[in-house]
């Protein structure tokens, strides 16, 4: 595999930016090796500057259902952009994107756009304090709900993977509000809300992504709903990554639990870059111009995205047999990668919900950070190294989720599993 275009224009990158990177992730530092230079997708498939083939589950981190370059999308795209790029005042398509996503979800009576998902939770978060008068907030250790001030405590996702789950720039001021609980374990929260009369909001992935996948188990969320009601406290559901991924309806289309706020990310841009913040009319009303909690942004609701995201989900609700088709790739997928593993006595716990999947290089089943950060990192960046090189592109940390798109086809899985084989093998 020759990689020497990727390694020069990784060089000439460094240079200019930080890590040579716009996210840290990418940066393959946890996986060794250079990340390599994007040419061109399609459909499934990838391909870098030198060349090279890849069949893709990442999926630009969640948002292509239907892969690369998809041609609804790409045209309703195209129409868009010859009407102008930007407005930074209302259009139509933005009440059709936002009526779409409010019939769909119990939970959503009105939503607001912005332009990803840390603007979508940073937004929710104040809204949340601006609602109920209060100031603290609990998350849980290992759930990343983006790069905002608040939410960067004991956080997921680039933060574990670089070993740095809080961060130096935060001011402790602002994360004393940040109460943290362990991710399904209810008397963890039970302790937050004995040291604390002030807590706004609980926010959660209910499908976590970015501690590597762990799903929250249905009686834990139930019982957050239970301890939020009893305390007049907001209860949010992240789905920027489960959203439209988990199932039709995300993480809400699993359990039976309604929140009082969802935030979403780019699946609802269809990979353009949107984030949105919807939730029940009175919170909804607390904001402004209707209310005085204020949120502002020249890009939120951008013409271009929205019809991306129009497309998107229309098409998603146009298409049959869709979640049964991913459910059904994303298990085999992991069972064939659980059988390598044993075959080659490499400790593997795997899981997935609807098109999304993941892997822990772990002898334990894995239900919260703790037992996530067990996992031998290590062996993941060999396997990754060597599904890399035969072609297969995971996503580069042991702390992400892998996805399947719709032009993912049981041929590619087959000769993926056949390539894992050959990988553990050598690496065990
Ligand atoms: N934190 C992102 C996925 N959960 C990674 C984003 C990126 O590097 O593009």
């Amino acid at each position: 595999m020759k990689t020497i275009k990727s390694k020069d224009e990784f060089k000439l990158a460094q240079n200019v930016i930080p890590g040579g990177v716009n996210s840290p992730v990418r940066a393959f530092k946890s996986v060794g090796g250079t990340p390599m230079f994007i040419d061109r997708g399609e459909g499934a498939y990838l391909f870098d500057i030198d060349g090279n083939r890849y069949v893709d589950f990442v999926q630009s981190w969640g948002p292509l259902i239907f892969g690369h370059c998809d041609k609804t999308i790409e045209l309703s795209i195209m129409k868009a952009v010859t009407k102008g790029v930007s407005f930074g005042a209302p259009t139509q398509i933005e009440t059709k994107l936002a009526s779409l996503i409010c019939n769909m979800f119990e939970s959503i009576d009105k939503i607001r756009f912005v332009s990803s998902g840390t603007e979508a939770v940073m937004s929710a978060i104040r809204l949340a304090r601006g609602y109920t008068k209060r100031d603290d907030i609990i998350k849980f250790e290992g759930c990343y709900h983006g790069h905002s001030d608040s939410l960067l405590v004991q956080a997921g996702s680039g933060a574990t993977t670089f070993g740095t789950p809080s961060s130096p720039g935060v001011p402790s001021d602002l994360t004393k509000h940040t109460l943290l609980a362990k991710y399904n374990d209810i008397e963890s929260v039970k302790r937050c809300f004995e040291n604390s009369k002030d807590i706004a909001c609980i926010i959660i992935e209910p499908i976590a992504g970015n501690m590597g996948l762990i799903s929250a188990d249905e009686k834990f969320l139930q019982d957050l709903r239970v301890i939020c009601d009893e305390n007049g406290t907001l209860l949010i559901f992240d789905e920027v990554m489960s959203g439209f991924r988990a199932s039709l309806k995300g993480a809400q289309g699993v359990t039976c639990v309604v929140p009082d706020m969802v935030t979403f990310g780019k699946v609802i841009g269809g990979g353009m870059p949107v984030g949105a913040f919807g939730g029940k009319l009175e919170i909804m009303n607390q904001l402004s111009p209707d209310g005085p909690v204020y949120q502002a942004g020249t890009l939120s609701g951008n013409p271009v995205a929205m019809f991306a995201g129009f497309a998107s989900l229309q098409k998603i609700l146009d298409s049959k047999n869709l979640y049964n088709d991913f459910e059904l790739k994303a298990t085999s997928l992991v069972k064939g990668l659980k059988h390598a593993a044993d075959e080659n006595c490499i400790p593997l716990h795997v899981n997935t919900q609807g098109s999304m999947f993941g892997f822990f290089f772990n002898e334990i089943k894995v239900k919260n950070f703790d037992d996530a950060l067990k996992s031998d990192t290590d062996m993941f960046a060999k396997f990754h190294q060597g599904m890399l090189s035969e072609g297969y592109y995971f996503a580069c940390s042991q702390f992400e989720t892998g996805f399947i798109c719709s032009a993912t086809t049981n041929e590619m899985i087959e000769s993926c599993i056949a390539a894992a084989h050959k990988v553990m093998s050598k690496i065990k």
